[in-house]
């Protein structure tokens, strides 16, 4: 036989036997998932890892500016590196099979670590990588095996009984057929896997909350406290256009209401531990919050605000005992993520934090946080806004760094001041010798927006007329009436808060605590 293995498989054979082996190993590691543990699933683990592995400008420009197309991205960039692992093992493995069991356990191996290191994934989660390594090695030993059956001339019993019509050697079949099974396999196990992962029912148990009503209501919203019909947003974003910024690419994670725990820990008298019941049924608490992300460019859209419900985080800090010198408040998300707060900002009277569980009476969306996140007027919400928190420890500034910070973000993040022009459009054409509209918002939460200006071609500051202020932790709207000659006219904006700064004309890009500069937009009249 030594002299047979000399012969080759076919190119496409080879590419088939290692394009199989990682289908396999990824549906095995997808079935486990499903029964065990769906976080653990080794395809969701490297999406992960391959976010926490990117750079952070990488990470960040897909968080920012990728919208609805990262997870896509994400999953097609995996699977062309996958596609171009698979057909690297079979076609390697055009004599021996080593080559391709080789890289199999290699891959293997690096879903078993992604898997590993996701914080989320208890022990018994590592069966699902298992599943995968060995899937992949197997499914890649056997049918290669198979394969050499079939280019293997004919024993000589078999010449005896002879094939002279087709001169198929009967392995061939074997082949194919085993193909073939393997590929329906993969499919069903994966599918199943999918099937499994479902039951964990986040949205019944979203259901179930119902609705949440606040034993403090928050004021309700004022006539004028927008210009919606000359073109600014509604007061209060609907649940559905609310912003959304994290970093969970791949899903977002799925607590159920009644698994869910809150640990209060670290530098304070008594530990503390809330159910979602215990928070339920305190006295709600509801504020109208105006939240900001960093990433923010000047003119961007991640800025809403809500009727946010929940506990002030306050009490609850106050029933552990903050210890003197815990200057850091440091969150952590049940997928890892973390956040460092000012303390004192989350214990200020001023700015209301919430632990918040709902947003406009309703249960939070999971992807904004459900069960419960944090909510601290005033700062952008890398710092602030953790989302599916589980765990607060009070800690100091020096002893922890929280995600971002230790991806060069800011420490301290209050919001900027800032200013948006949404009407008109931007390139919007006017008919000549009517009155043109700019209208839009401005925020300088926690301090408050005094005025808002507008300048046409670069001439003299125009003040404008201002929405009725709802409070400080909020945005206000902001609307003028210009007269324009025809032509190609650019408005600028800038805001000045309470404490009578204007913002400054500096461009200064988001990351790392923010962008400044004055928003503009051209239009034309005819
Ligand atoms: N767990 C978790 N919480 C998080 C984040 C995250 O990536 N993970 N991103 C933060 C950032 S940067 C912002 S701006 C807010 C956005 O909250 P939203 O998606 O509800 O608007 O959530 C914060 N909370
Ligand atoms: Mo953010």
């Amino acid at each position: 036989m030594t002299d047979m293995e000399s012969v080759p498989l076919s190119r496409r054979v080879a590419a088939l036997v290692g394009l199989l082996a990682v289908a396999a190993a990824l549906a095995g590691g997808h079935l486990v998932a499903g029964i065990v543990d769906p976080d653990a699933s080794p395809l969701f683990a490297v999406g992960n890892s391959v976010r926490d592995l990117s750079p952070a400008s990488v990470t960040e420009y897909a968080i920012a500016d990728l919208g609805d197309l990262k997870k896509p991205l994400l999953f097609a960039g995996i699977g062309v590196v996958l596609l171009v692992v698979a057909l690297a093992a079979g076609l390697l493995s055009r004599r021996s099979p080593w080559p391709g069991m080789i890289i199999a356990t290699l891959v293997g191996l690096a879903g078993l670590l992604a898997v590993l290191t996701q914080p989320t994934v208890g022990p018994i989660g590592v069966l699902a990588p298992i599943a995968s390594l060995a899937g992949g090695v197997l499914t890649f030993r056997w049918l290669h095996s198979l394969a050499r059956l079939r280019i293997a001339p004919p024993a000589e019993s078999e010449k005896d009984e002879g094939h002279p019509a087709t001169g198929r050697h009967p392995s061939r079949r074997r082949f194919l057929f085993t193909s073939l099974g393997v590929t329906v396999a993969a499919g069903a196990a994966g599918g199943a896997g999918q099937l499994l992962a479902s039951r964990i029912d986040v949205e019944s148990s979203r259901a179930a909350v119902g609705r949440l009503v606040p034993a403090k209501a928050a004021p309700p919203i004022p006539d004028g406290a927008d210009f919606r019909t000359l073109g600014t947003p509604p007061f209060i974003t609907p649940t559905r256009d609310f912003y959304r910024v994290d970093t969970a690419l791949v899903a977002p994670p799925k607590v159920r209401a009644e698994d869910w725990q809150l640990r209060i820990h670290g530098m304070v008298d008594r530990e503390r531990t809330y159910s979602f019941d215990d928070i339920r049924d305190r006295d709600l608490v509801e504020r109208t919050i105006t939240m900001t992300c960093v990433s923010n460019e000047v003119g961007g859209p991640y800025v809403s605000t809500t009727n946010f419900i929940g506990v002030p985080l306050r009490d609850l800090l106050d029933e552990a005992g903050v210890r003197p010198g815990a200057d850091q408040l440091f969150s952590t998300s049940v997928d890892g993520w973390t956040a460092g707060t000012p303390t004192e900002a989350a214990l200020d009277p001023d700015r209301d934090a919430l632990l918040a569980i709902g947003m406009n009476r309703q249960a939070l969306p999971v992807e904004h946080g459900f069960p419960a996140r944090l909510v601290v007027p005033g700062l952008y919400g890398f710092v602030s806004a953790t989302k599916w928190v589980v765990d607060l420890e009070l800690t100091t500034f020096d002893a922890k760094q929280s995600y971002w910070l230790k991806r060069d973000w800011g420490q301290r993040a209050p919001i900027k001041t800032q200013s948006r022009i949404d009407t008109p459009r931007g390139f919007a054409t006017f008919p000549a010798g009517r009155p043109v509209t700019v209208a839009g918002v401005a925020w300088a939460q926690h301090t408050g927006i005094d005025q808002v200006h507008i300048r046409l071609d670069g001439g003299p500051w125009q003040r404008t007329t201002l929405s009725r202020e709802v409070n400080d932790q909020t945005w206000r709207m902001w609307h003028i009436s210009l007269d324009a000659e025809p032509g190609t006219h650019t408005v600028e904006v800038r805001a000045t808060d309470r404490d009578g700064e204007t913002q400054p004309p500096q461009r200064v890009p988001p990351i790392p605590d923010g962008a400044t500069g004055w928003h503009s937009t051209q239009f034309t009249v005819h």
